[in-house]
């Protein structure tokens, strides 16, 4: 009995937090902020490293080649209120060999690293594009940065895109 009395307490106490906690009725409304926007950052239209390459299947039609400790760089504006942007990493990565550790720094500090993958074989496989996270940044109104620099690996990927998504913008169809 005593057993199942904790037992229930427990689950009481766990389910809520859970599933996130509900929304408490003091929260202020997000009608109320600007809604934030998709920030797209064509790789090919950064400053710093790299040259450009032309694909087909590439946002734009092209993509920054960057090689091992090469980095590329783009400065763009938020207007909307602070809100939690998801950055992600479009990029293609023929086969060659070993893989690349692409980090991110955003407005100079540290936001991500990560190895990246293969997009295909090592001629088709550099039109072919993949999109991996690269973590989550809280940005206020203004100007901001973003660097993503890549080393190691057999010297070769193309960043197509690097995407900022607001949290409200992936409930839009
Ligand atoms: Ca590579
Ligand atoms: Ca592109």
């Amino acid at each position: 009995m005593k057993r199942l009395l904790l037992w229930s307490s427990a689950l009481l106490w766990l389910v809520p937090t859970a599933c996130g906690g509900q929304a408490s009725p003091t929260q202020p409304s997000a009608a109320a902020a600007p809604s934030a926007s998709v920030v797209a950052l064509e790789g090919e239209a950064g400053t710093g490293d790299g040259r450009i390459v032309e694909r087909s299947r590439a946002s734009g039609g092209r993509t920054i080649h960057l090689g091992p400790g090469e980095r590329r760089r783009w400065t763009f504006a938020v207007g909307a209120a602070a809100a939690h942007y998801a950055v992600s990493v479009t990029y293609s990565n023929g086969k060659e060999g070993e893989n690349e550790v692409i980090s991110m720094r955003v407005d100079g500090v540290s936001l991500s690293s990560f190895l990246n993958r293969d997009s295909g074989d090592s001629t088709e496989g550099w039109n072919v594009f993949v999109t991996d996270p690269a973590g989550t940044s809280a940005l206020r109104s203004g100007s901001h940065t973003i660097v993503l620099e890549v080393s190691g690996g057999d010297g070769c990927v193309e960043i197509d895109l690097v995407t900022l998504t607001p949290p409200a913008a992936g409930l839009v169809p």
